[in-house]
């Protein structure tokens, strides 16, 4: 009877660990990442995605002066980031942020950003606008820069803006596959904890 339970106890232990489905899109995955070259993080070292080999990675794009989406992306990551910390997880995972804003985008910027915001658990990285081409283009991200009229008061200021879509979240497990991806600016914060809780456990 003891090992009938024993066996029960361990059968239902790993069948409920098996059990977490990805809750994000996961067509096309599992896919091995695409490493980026010559770029740096914000305190201007230079940085891989091989770099963070054994955690668990949410990678997204976007850019600082963003008003409305990136933004809302990041804070969205910053209670994920929370959550995971909550469970004591937070050596196992590491959010990167890839800038499709050389030109601002600096890693001064980057690291003032970091600051002025507590994305402790972030990394932002930049680089050379060739470069940083190849990784959106990898990644499926369009990056365009247009010129819009404002007016102030009497004046006709030129803005330079940059839209960027799709928005995308990859999820990369701890070697280095993507394993699925979220699309659009609002998160499902919890089921993105659980799976990344999911992965870390794996
Ligand atoms: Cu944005």
């Amino acid at each position: 009877m003891k090992r009938l339970i024993g066996f029960l106890v361990v059968f239902i232990f790993s069948v409920s660990s098996m059990a977490h489905t990805l809750q994000g899109s996961t067509k096309g995955y599992p896919k091995k990442v695409v490493e980026v070259e010559n770029l740096v993080n914000e305190e201007g070292k230079p940085t891989k995605l091989s770099d963070f080999k054994g955690k668990v990675v949410i990678l997204y794009f976007g850019f600082t002066n963003c008003q409305h989406v990136c933004p809302t992306v990041s804070a969205s990551l910053k209670r994920i980031s929370d959550g995971l910390k909550d469970k004591g997880l937070q050596d196992k995972f590491q959010i990167v942020f890839i800038t499709v804003d050389p030109k601002r985008d600096t890693s001064e910027v980057l690291k003032r950003y970091k600051e002025s915001h507590g994305f402790d658990t972030f990394t932002f990285l930049t680089g050379r606008e060739e470069d940083l081409k190849k990784v959106w283009k990898a990644y499926g991200i369009e990056v365009k820069e247009k010129e819009m009229e404002m007016k102030h008061g009497e004046h006709t200021m030129k803005h330079k803006m940059i839209s960027h879509t799709p928005v995308i979240t990859f999820i990369i497990d701890k070697d280095g596959n993507i394993v699925e991806d979220y699309k659009g600016i609002y998160l499902p914060e919890d089921k993105i904890i659980q799976d990344i809780e999911y992965l870390i456990k794996k």
